[in-house]
């Protein structure tokens, strides 16, 4: 078969991309090795950029978003004995809207079908050939088990960290900037109201706690673990346990609930660069991961998206190069801030292991990091462009 641009992974990344395309009338295919179901369940991210909104707005998938998402206008940062509020307007003039990942691909699945679109579920063996030459293809097994493949002008790389877009390009390009955290979070899903009307991060002697939220019946919560730990070894009893102990603060309590969903996540940060190989671009998680103390991932992916799906309708509608050639060095620029961001977030906020040699000096570092950042306006402001995603424009 034909198309337009051949979409690998139907994440929020080749979703969102497959709209846009879509309504500038550009055609797309997208191929996903999960089954629908699977995707629909997946649970993940839970804030979104002002600017993150502003383009699902723009693109129509965001109606939902408006009525069910809650707008925080400003966050908690905890230590014992301490807990200060930010105030994002107040330090910015933005706010974030806290509104699942899940429910953002349950809307957009909805739409892009209801539209036609076509995707291939549970698909295997996907395989990117001649990406560098101008008839770049798209193979794969589908659900039946019939071999095929998508002769498309472009290939966009959708498929996350795990995909096989990144690897499609020849080590010899790429270039990739690291680092993995000594530290896991534990994150569970939870039918109890949330006990705080803004996001909690807690820094404790035990390790990072936070407290997040998906509606006023539902709370996600956040654990920092060894990363060697297993799911198996936290009953629901020592989770809540250590959350209450780590987040406590006088006069305030953490309601507990039965759990829908937990599971443990290693921390990296992860850049290749560049985003492009010929006619294949890379978006979303498939070319950089964040740890996820700054709720960055899922907004970089919007992003990224918004900025290649209209570079593609420039080139394709227009015949113009100049968006697409500049794709790659434009959304390093906002991909390099949400990963200082999120590292140092991350970095303030965990209790480095025993066994790291500078541990007792890092710990007066965060601690003089938190009561800056929690006294000082400019650091506030520092803090608040950065997690509302302000201090660069959305493409
Ligand atoms: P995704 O969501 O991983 O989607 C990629 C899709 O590609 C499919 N795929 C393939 N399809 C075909 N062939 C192959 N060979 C394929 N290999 C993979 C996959 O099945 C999948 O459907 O990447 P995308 O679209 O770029 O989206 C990125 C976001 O999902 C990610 O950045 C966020 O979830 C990160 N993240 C957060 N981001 C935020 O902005 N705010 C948050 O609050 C936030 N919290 C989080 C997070 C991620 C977490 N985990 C579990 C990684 C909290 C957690 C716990
Ligand atoms: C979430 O709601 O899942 C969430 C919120 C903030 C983060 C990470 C995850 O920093």
């Amino acid at each position: 078969m034909r198309t337009q641009v051949a979409i690998v992974g139907s994440g929020p990344s080749g979703l969102l991309l497959s709209q846009i395309l879509a309504k500038h009338g550009v055609e797309s295919v997208i191929v996903e090795n999960r089954s629908k179901d699977y995707v629909l369940a997946r649970i993940r991210a839970g804030v979104i950029e002002h600017g993150a909104v502003d383009v699902l707005t723009q693109y129509g998938v965001a109606d939902r978003l408006h009525r069910e998402g809650m707008r925080h206008d400003g966050v908690y940062l905890q230590w014992p004995g301490e807990r200060h509020r930010i105030d994002f307007v107040e330090s910015c003039g933005h706010s974030v809207w806290v509104y699942g990942q899940t429910e953002i691909t349950k809307d957009m699945i909805e739409i892009r079908e209801a539209d036609g679109q076509q995707i291939f579920w549970d698909v295997s063996d996907t395989a990117i050939h001649d990406a560098d030459t101008d008839h770049p293809r798209v193979t794969f097994v589908d659900a039946d088990g019939s071999q095929q493949s998508i002769e498309a002008d472009y290939v966009a790389g959708c498929d996350g960290f795990h995909g096989v877009s990144r690897q499609t390009i020849p080590e010899s390009v790429r270039t990739v900037r690291e680092r993995v955290y000594p530290y896991a979070w534990l994150g569970i899903l939870a039918e109890v109201a949330p006990s705080t009307d803004e996001l909690i991060y807690a820094l404790h002697p035990d390790g990072f706690a936070m407290h997040s939220m998906r509606s006023d019946h539902v709370s996600r919560l956040y654990l920092q673990v060894h990363p060697d730990e297993v799911i198996e070894s936290w009953s629901d009893d020592r989770i809540w346990t250590a959350l209450s102990t780590r987040m406590a603060i006088d006069g305030w309590e953490l309601r507990s609930g039965p759990t829908l969903e937990k599971s443990i996540t290693p921390m990296r940060s992860f850049v290749s660069a560049p985003m492009r190989w010929g006619r294949l671009f890379l978006a979303g998680d498939a070319s950089h991961i964040v740890p996820p103390t700054g709720a960055k991932g899922l907004n970089l992916a919007i992003a990224d998206v918004k900025r290649l799906g209209t570079a593609l309708v420039s080139k394709i509608n227009d015949g113009s190069d100049a968006l697409l050639d500049r794709y790659s060095d434009d959304a390093l620029e906002r991909v390099w801030l949400s990963t200082h961001f999120s590292w140092w977030m991350t970095s303030m906020l965990h209790m480095p292991p025993d066994t790291d040699p500078d541990r007792e000096f890092l710990l007066q570092m965060q601690m003089t990091q938190l009561k800056y950042v929690t006294t000082s306006t400019a650091a506030m402001t520092g803090l608040a462009e950065n997690y509302t995603g302000s201090v660069l424009p959305y493409p």
